[in-house]
């Protein structure tokens, strides 16, 4: 793809009233945000509590992203498989062509060069956005390496061209709103042979920073399964034992499961350290040594805002101290930011993320607010975070969100049933993505709104890919979000994850009791020391009804796949 072509061609299809190409600066990221706040698309926070911080209000009908905008159009049907949108690649086109025809009238048209992973790393994937939202902008400046460096080296490189267009046009003199954007038209389509995508019509999260989902999941697991490695929707962190023994783990959880503060936990038990090298996606290559070798594509965090506190998540709270982002919380009357699970009681005058005078009984921060911040900004940053070969993964988890059935933690016995474990994963829908929340659905590997191509070949993939000379992560299943019979959660949860981490610690090296369950392998005992009333037999329970159901229900699912579902897969099931 030549940069110039496409420019010229995007700039007479969107007709946009300028162009600008981001340099990535300090500079140019505040005199953007200043242009906001000046026409009301951005408030400014008080610079004595939250210096250079900004808070942003989306439109109510725009606030997650959104599966069932969301296509995979592959030349073949098959190949996007049954968990995608997919239409004919050439018709998409055409609708695409329609509606991007003039959308960037009286806007300014962004360039943003970026790049996915350290720009020294041969793992690295560089990509071109163009947006017509000064917001994506300015995510974009905290989630990926972008501005005047990568378009330097775009010279030598191939890139991932992404068109995004909140899809208002403005005619002249016409007022904007504060947040644009054409829910009824929304279209976030991927080609991924041509490792192309479009977006329309929101400027929300993953529909718009291109970066995210589409291009360092969607697209790059499509290069992925042609290259051999893994691009996954997974955590990545260095743990220390108290011993000084250190392991990087990597945890694919669906979304709003607990990545973020699973990425950054502040340990409980005395001695342990936690060091975050990423808290959504790594891309994963085998290394010479056999061992998986993961980096982080990203280079910011664009969190869950509530239910961030000092107790859950001290070290995001110290990252967030200045230079954030936030979109959707509530705004408090000296001018800083609030949300449910913060830890302080709801100060009086509180502004609602509608923009409103808070009322009880209301969220004040909308269920999927989120904070955007650079990486850099963790107080435990790992110091391999930016290495360009990544960090070697010791284990590999999979984890939902379960009130019953799934126990707390077990062991695959082989990578095999491991896979198994993934390709079954299963959790209650979250306020992420719109559509019911609490209701169980199967989100395989995470993966469900993440993978560019049939799922049955992803299976497969991970399948090949645990073949050879390999030392092989061991893998397991995790569940922080078992409830007792009244709805409670029977396990306290994040920095107290630590003892779940100890005994995978113990079994990586070769010790660690366990016993075996049709689940998995189970621990024997865990590290309760200075908790207490933890009901561990209920957490670690395995009904053998309610497991035989979940079988059933794990085969009736693989049967939606069908001929692509891995036979070793089926057999592993049918153990
Ligand atoms: P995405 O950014 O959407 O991919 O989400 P994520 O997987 O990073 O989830 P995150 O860590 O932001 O957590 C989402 C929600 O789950 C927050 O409200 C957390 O407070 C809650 N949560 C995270 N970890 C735990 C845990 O160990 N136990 C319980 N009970 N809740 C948790
Ligand atoms: C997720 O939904 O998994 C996220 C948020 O990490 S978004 O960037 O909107 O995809
Ligand atoms: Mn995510």
């Amino acid at each position: 793809m030549n940069l110039q072509k496409w420019l010229a061609e995007m700039q007479a299809l969107c007709k946009p009233d300028r162009i600008y190409i981001c340099d990535g600066s300090d500079e140019e990221y505040h005199r953007i945000a200043e242009e906001m706040v000046k026409c009301g698309a951005l408030i400014a926070l008080n610079p004595t509590l939250r210096p250079r911080s900004y808070l942003a209000r989306s439109n109510p009908e725009d606030v997650a992203r959104t599966e069932k905008d969301t296509f995979i159009c592959s030349q073949q049907q098959e190949d996007a498989g049954p968990t995608n949108n997919w239409e004919e690649p050439g018709l998409m086109l055409q609708r695409l062509k329609k509606l991007f025809d003039g959308c960037m009238r009286g806007r300014t048209m962004y360039v943003v060069p970026y790049c996915m992973g350290p720009l020294t790393s041969p793992f690295s994937y560089f990509a071109v956005q163009l947006t017509d939202s000064p917001y994506a902008v300015l995510n974009m400046r905290w989630m990926t390496r972008m501005g005047s460096e990568v378009l330097a080296l775009l010279k030598d490189h191939s890139f991932s061209p992404g068109v995004h267009s909140v899809g208002v046009p403005l005619s002249p003199g016409e007022k904007d709103s504060s947040w644009p954007c054409n829910p009824q038209n929304r279209l976030i389509v991927h080609f991924p042979e041509e490792r192309s995508v479009w977006s329309f019509g929101s400027g929300y999260g993953g529909n718009a920073l291109l970066g995210k989902k589409c291009l360092a999941l969607r697209i790059a697991s499509v290069i992925a399964r042609d290259e051999g490695w893994f691009a996954e929707h997974m955590l990545i962190t260095g743990i220390t034992s108290p011993e000084g023994k250190k392991h990087y783990i990597a945890a694919a959880f669906p979304s709003a499961c607990g990545k973020t503060n699973f990425a950054m936990l502040a340990p409980t038990l005395p001695g342990w350290k936690v060091e975050c090298v990423g808290d959504d996606i790594a891309w994963m290559h085998w290394g010479a040594d056999g061992r998986l070798w993961a980096i982080n594509p990203e280079a910011g965090f664009f969190g869950v805002a509530p239910g961030t506190s000092e107790r859950t998540n001290p070290n995001m709270l110290r990252a967030l101290a200045s230079d954030a982002l936030f979109t959707n919380v509530a705004l408090t009357p000296d001018g800083d930011v609030w949300w449910e699970g913060i830890g302080t009681p709801p100060p009086q005058g509180l502004i609602s993320w509608l923009g409103v005078p808070w009322q009880p009984g209301t969220p004040a921060a909308h269920p999927n607010s989120r904070f955007t911040v650079s990486l850099k900004r963790s107080p435990i940053c790992d110091p391999a975070a930016e290495s360009p070969t990544g960090v070697p993964i010791s284990a590999i988890l999979f984890g939902g969100r379960r009130a019953h059935v799934v126990p707390l933690v077990t062991e695959a016995h082989s990578w095999r049933q491991g896979v198994l474990m993934g390709a079954m994963l299963s959790s209650e829908r979250t306020a992420a993505a719109e559509g019911l929340v609490g209701e169980i659905r199967r989100d395989p590997f995470a993966m469900l709104p993440f993978c560019g191509y049939n799922m049955g070949d992803y299976f497969a993939h991970w399948l090949r890919m645990g073949q050879g000379e390999k030392k092989l992560p061991r893998i397991y299943s995790v569940n922080w979000f078992r409830k007792n019979s009244e709805g409670q959660f029977l396990w306290p949860g994040f920095g107290d994850n630590i003892r779940v981490i100890k005994w995978i610690f113990e079994r990586l090296e070769g010790r660690g009791e366990s016993m075996e369950s049709s689940a998995g392998c189970l621990p024997k005992d865990l590290d309760l020391s200075g908790l207490q009333g933890i009901d561990l037999k209920a957490l670690l329970s395995v009904d053998q009804k309610a497991w035989e159901h979940e079988v059933e229900e794990m085969k009736r699912y693989a049967e939606r796949f069908k001929d692509r579902f891995p036979q070793e897969l089926q057999s592993e099931l049918s153990l």
